[in-house]
């Protein structure tokens, strides 16, 4: 194109060329304009803050025609959609992501080179959006990128948090929590929508009036209305023109109400009005797999609910989709029970906003919803009290009573004559204060219920949701997560990428089966020698960060053990710890005992109300501080907690680890996605018979997989007989003295108050059997030992770890949920040329 206007001097200007070129003359070129036009600064006097937005910002401009074109595309088309429904969305930073899947990490590697800065640099200056908890959040993060690069059309509804998880320091051993300010910079990765804003009611009551024809209806009369504003992020598939929608809802007033309190002279009630509706997206509920039954959570949970909704019907009136098609159009993945009360919401909008008769409603809503359960621990599954859940939404309490009712028809029906059975199955729990149960909601009013492993699929049919399996046993159907090899490999690990592109070359980022083809070069010295080169260096960079942070030293020969996720009983840290304390006193007893040198290092947050899980870290630096010190210990041991971790930390770990600790209690980790990061970074497992361990360790084979510690059934039948922890400790001299030690204050300057409540915990009830398991984890980890010491050994083992783990990708699992039932196809994306707008 030519410059209008312009005089004889006409020159071939390409406008779009700074906004799309790929060469680093151009990236070059597009970074200093947007330093100097976005930013508003030169060089000279940015901060590297300025040259991170400004790359963003070059970054941006690449994507955003792929993103327009999708949406073009997908409007045109009117494409069949997925509509991800979570409260949760644990990104992670954008930056490199977006380098990798626009396969452009190389030239702006060296453009920013040339500029005389380092890209690895500005990477780091990137606050990442940390609106998720751990696996649920980081989960949905990975499927949305999955669904990207599968070419799948879809949406992620979530809520724009403006404080995520806050973020972790370590102060005299313990957890202190810090608000998480992600927003503070600027997010150049979003763009608000407002024009797509919605309006959301709460509160008030319900009236049964004439409408105009002199039907009667019912009128919901709410006592708050707030606004919601879509802010949406692009998602890019990995090497394809698709760029899909994170939409995430930011609360604000409506401004009719400020008008209505600012008229009759309540400035104030006006400013409090805005207050209290914009806490909505303030901040994420910083607990995992626990419940709390607050009024604002459940305030959030519909409002990111209704406005999703809204926003569909939105896109299918602008379609001309009708809404008796809403099934055909979207499928709404409900990520655990936290969107569940869009099952109500749906019934609500169709039956009194669009006067639609209940049956025809209810079809249409039982056809749309797939419920993802991922969790059995009875303290997470959420339950609303019935006094709490009808002020918030007395039209949804009616709308669910009504469906209960009829279920209960239908349970009635076919299981005559069972009273029982009707009581455990009802919406509505009766046995005390009454609950609105949202797990039976959503395996009622969904077409599908699905666990995340094997193990824990069968474990929702046999007990948790036995009477919803024998109701309705086609609904359920397992799908064993994955995770992006895009993030956790490409992006986290680009010394193993070199190696695995060197022999393997690089399709297996698309198809991740193709790992198998590494199997072939296991046999080659050459190769293993490479392999555990390339570890060596990996855990080199991760010992400077740890003497960087901690000031700690750490021998890269020992072996990594690293145990990084969430702070909870049921993932048993705090067994580990016994193993450390029981290591150490091994060489307090024999200063030369011959011990394989081992550095432990930890990672991960605990609810800030969780006080077990707190003291749990306390232990963790106390021990640290210990054995760290010893001069008996020669430096033989290392403890690290390394804190707040996230996943920019999390990228960073997991290629360093030798071996991964998965420990939870039999039947208590849905899944877990930790276990698969650590494993196709070559990690060796060590783990009990839970969640997708059991598929891990199905694939990478018996022999590669550190098994120990009690089954399912065995965790179930110890209980039932009456589990005795006490006995455990009288009898095995080495948990005995492990945990005398705790006891004792020997890790609390002589305190024995300290760790008193975890002892009592252990030797009272010990609820998820760390003592029945201990010596079994002992023994294995003495195994463990036994077998780095033969660093051949274990160099196989680790190979034939990642070239086995091609199941684990998040893209299987997406297909999985394609082809089974959400029945979307791909649809492929034309990238067109940029198109001036012309008069
Ligand atoms: O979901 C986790 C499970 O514990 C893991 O085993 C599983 O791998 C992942 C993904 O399926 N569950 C959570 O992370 N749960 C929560 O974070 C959560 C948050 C709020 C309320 C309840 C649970």
């Amino acid at each position: 194109q030519t410059l209008p206007n312009s005089s004889e001097t006409v020159t071939e200007v390409r406008v779009e060329d700074d906004r799309t070129g790929l060469s680093v003359e151009t990236l070059k070129r597009a970074f200093a304009d947007n330093l100097f036009y976005i930013q508003g600064k030169f060089p000279q006097i940015a901060s590297k803050n300025d040259f991170y937005m400004a790359l963003a910002y070059t970054v941006r401009d690449r994507l955003l025609r792929r993103w327009l074109n999708t949406a073009e595309t997908y409007s045109r088309n009117a494409s069949r959609t997925v509509a991800y429904l979570s409260a949760e969305f644990l990104m992670g930073p954008q930056l490199g992501n977006n380098l990798i899947n626009l396969g452009i990490y190389d030239q702006v590697n060296q453009a920013m080179q040339e500029l005389g800065l380092d890209l690895r640099e500005l990477l780091e200056e990137e606050e990442e959006p940390g609106l998720g908890n751990g696996g649920l959040g980081r989960l949905a993060a990975c499927y949305l990128d999955s669904l990207a690069t599968l070419e799948i059309p879809s949406l992620g509804y979530g809520i724009r948090y403006e404080f995520g998880i806050f973020d972790q320091d370590i102060k005299d051993g313990w957890q202190v929590e810090i608000t998480d300010k992600w927003l503070s910079a600027g997010n150049p990765w979003e763009l608000p929508r407002p024009e797509w804003s919605v309006e959301v009611k709460l509160g008030g009551h319900t009236e049964k009036r004439a409408d105009e024809h002199g039907n009667f209806k019912i009128y919901w009369v709410p006592n708050q209305v707030v606004k919601g504003i879509p802010y949406d992020t692009p998602i890019l598939g990995y090497k394809t023109n698709t760029a899909n929608t994170l939409r995430l809802w930011k609360a604000e007033a409506v401004e009719s109400f400020d008008f209505y309190a600012f008229d009759s002279g309540d400035y104030l009630g006006a400013v409090h009005q805005k207050t209290v509706s914009e806490n909505i997206s303030k901040v994420l509920y910083p607990n995992d797999n626990s419940a709390q039954g607050k009024e604002l959570r459940l305030a959030q949970q519909i409002f990111f609910v209704s406005c999703s909704l809204k926003d569909m019907m939105r896109i299918m009136e602008q379609q001309k989709v009708p809404l008796e098609q809403f099934p055909e159009k979207f499928v709404i993945q409900l990520n655990d029970t936290h969107p569940s009360v869009a099952i109500p919401e749906l019934m609500r909008l169709l039956v009194d906003e669009y006067d639609m008769p209940w049956e025809k409603a209810w079809g249409i809503t039982k056809q749309s919803f797939a419920y993802t359960n991922h969790t059995l621990l009875p303290e997470a599954l959420e339950r609303w009290p019935i006094g709490l859940f009808g002020k918030m939404l007395p039209r949804h309490l009616e709308i669910i009573y009504e469906i209960n009712k009829r279920f209960l028809d239908e349970v009635r029906m076919k299981f005559p004559d069972d009273t029982d059975r009707l009581r455990r199955m009802s919406l509505i729990d009766e046995s005390g204060e009454r609950y609105v149960r949202m797990a039976f909601l959503a395996c009622v009013g969904s077409y599908s219920i699905n666990g995340v492993a094997a193990l824990h699929t069968e474990l929702l049919k046999k007990d948790v949701l036995h009477d919803f399996y024998e109701m309705y046993p086609e609904k359920f159907n397992n799908k064993t997560n994955g995770v992006t090899p895009r993030r956790f490999m490409v992006l986290s690990n680009p010394r193993l990428c070199r190696l695995l592109n060197s022999k393997i070359g690089d399709e297996w980022i698309k198809n991740l089966y193709e790992l198998k083809k590494l199997e072939a070069f296991v046999e080659d010295p050459e190769f293993r020698r490479q392999w555990r080169e390339m570890k060596l260096e990996i855990k080199q960079d991760v010992a400077d960060y740890i003497k960087k942070t901690t000031d700690i030293d750490v021998n890269v020969n020992s072996m990594f053990d690293i145990q990084a996720k969430r702070f909870h009983e049921y993932k048993r840290q705090h067994l580990n710890v016994l193993h450390i304390i029981t290591l150490y006193n091994r060489i307090k007893a024999n200063p030369d005992i011959d011990i394989t040198p081992r550095t432990f290092l930890f990672g991960g947050k605990a609810a800030p109300g969780y006080y077990i899980a707190k003291l749990i870290i306390k232990l963790i630096n106390s021990v640290g501080d210990i054995v760290n010190r010893d001069p008996d210990v020669r430096d033989r041991l290392k403890v690290v907690f390394l804190k707040d971790f996230n996943v920019k930390f999390a990228q960073r770990i997991y290629p360093s680890a030798d071996l991964s600790e998965q420990i939870s209690t039999a039947g208590k980790e849905a899944s877990g996605t930790g276990n698969m990061k650590f494993a196709l970074n070559g990690a060796i497992t060590i783990g009990t018979l839970d969640g997708a361990n059991v598929e891990i360790r199905e694939e990478v084979g018996a022999e590669n997989f550190f098994l120990f510690g009690l089954t399912t059934e065995e965790v179930y039948a110890l209980k039932k007989e009456g589990y005795q922890p006490w006995e455990y400790y009288q009898k095995d001299p080495e948990l005995k003295l492990a945990i005398d030690r705790i006891a004792s204050g020997f890790f609390s300057h002589g305190d024995p108050k300290l760790f008193k409540p975890l002892v009592d915990h252990l030797l009272g009830n010990d609820q998820y059997m760390l003592l029945a398991d201990y010596r079994s984890y002992i023994d294995t980890q003495d195994r463990v030992s036994e077998a780095y010491r033969d660093i051949d050994r274990w160099v196989r083992m680790s190979i034939l770890n990642v070239a086995r783990m091609g199941k684990f990708s998040s893209d299987r699992s997406i297909r999985d949920y394609c082809e089974d039932f959400w029945k979307v196809q791909p649809v492929n994306i034309e990238l067109k040329e940029y198109v001036q707008a012309t008069a």
